[in-house]
């Protein structure tokens, strides 16, 4: 393969690969190319600083680091709460055309986390895609993908055997040259295989769930871009242990809009759709336009997303009074 040629200390635009800790490898047409921050990111806010995907001005060095000069406008940048603890948003992936949820047919499989990935994707303005894996092991597929279709009209669906390559043809509509797809999901539910499947060879690391509960074991470590031949990057992640849902009042809203629609209906603009007459959301329930249990989970999702940011508030208020206390204490 022939080397470009690139000059010392010459700005080019290049994408961020993987991160780990400060440091960075950026993809410069067919290099990988290490790299650090300018000092002026330090002390920046956590959504300036580059994340896998993002188009990045660096400064070429031949012999060590290159120096990351700064960040091009992004497109779109998915978050979640690092844990659901804290509250505190994780920067995640950024330029993301569709994001696979990737779900396996067995144990791993929840309506309820779906809809939160479906939401989290949403408000991070990217293309919900949830695929289905491990079809090989389901005696029913159509089941579930009539329930994940349930959910939302904003999320397609597909049910695939990476290891048999059944229904992966289907996730060619996707793959178009220039294109960027994150997989998400639960730790072995199948990211590294599927990548493997559209790659045509072993590029990620995969390894055995164990038997007992079908969970993985944490083989991908950290984030990574992966060009594939046809032109598509595709991004591996870890698997996550949960997906919580703070700051995410608008991809709820956008995965239930019909439901929000329908609260516009009611007669009483503060209508809690308990008793109230002239409640749209009853009406739909009761003549079958609305499932319940879609309800109750569009209605879970939101109490839990309001419950997430009380507590955010309530950590920055301590914080903000244990600053208060140490300066006027004089303790550092
Ligand atoms: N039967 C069956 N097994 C599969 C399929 N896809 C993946 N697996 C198996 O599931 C296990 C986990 O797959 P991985 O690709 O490592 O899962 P992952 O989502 O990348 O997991 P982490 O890297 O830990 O987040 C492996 O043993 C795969 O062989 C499938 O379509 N059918
Ligand atoms: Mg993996």
């Amino acid at each position: 393969m022939s080397k470009i040629i690139i000059n010392q200390n010459e700005e080019l635009t290049g994408r961020i690969m993987s991160v780990q800790k400060n440091s960075f490898i950026i993809g410069y047409e067919d290099e990988e190319i290490p790299g650090k921050l300018k000092g002026s990111f330090y002390g920046e806010e956590t959504e300036s600083l580059p994340v896998v995907g993002d188009y990045v001005v660096f400064r070429y060095n031949p012999v060590g680091e290159s120096m990351i000069l700064g960040v091009c406008e992004r497109k779109n940048l998915l978050q979640r709460p690092d844990q659901a603890k804290t509250a505190v948003m994780q920067y995640m992936v950024a330029n993301v055309d569709y994001t696979f949820i990737i779900t396996s047919l067995n144990e791993d499989y929840s309506y309820n986390r779906i809809a939160r990935y479906v939401s989290v994707v949403l408000q991070g303005g990217s293309v919900p895609v949830v695929v289905l894996t491990k079809s090989d092991l389901c005696s029913n597929p159509g089941r579930y993908i009539r329930e994940v279709e349930s959910i939302s009209d904003k999320v397609r669906v597909h049910a695939i055997s990476a290891i048999y390559g059944i229904g992966t043809d289907e996730l060619e509509e996707y793959m178009k040259p220039g294109v960027t797809i994150c997989l998400m999901g639960s730790s072995g539910a199948g990211k590294s295989t599927l990548i493997n499947s559209l790659s045509g060879g072993e590029v990620m690391k995969t390894s055995e769930v164990r038997e007992s509960d079908s969970t993985g074991k944490h083989t991908t470590t950290h984030r990574q871009l992966i060009k594939l031949k046809n032109g598509v990057s595709v991004i591996d992640t870890p698997g996550m242990r949960e997906i919580g849902m703070a700051e995410t009042q608008e991809g709820i809203d956008e995965t239930f809009s019909d439901i929000v629609e329908l609260e516009h209906m009611c007669r009483f603009s503060d209508c809690r759709h308990d008793t109230e007459p002239g409640c749209a959301i009853k009406a739909a329930i009761e003549s079958g336009e609305l499932s319940e249990e879609r309800y109750m989970l569009y209605k879970s999702l939101g109490t839990e997303n309001q419950r997430n940011y009380a507590k955010k508030k309530k950590i920055s208020m301590w914080a903000k009074e244990a600053k208060k206390f140490k300066d006027m204490n004089n303790i550092y």
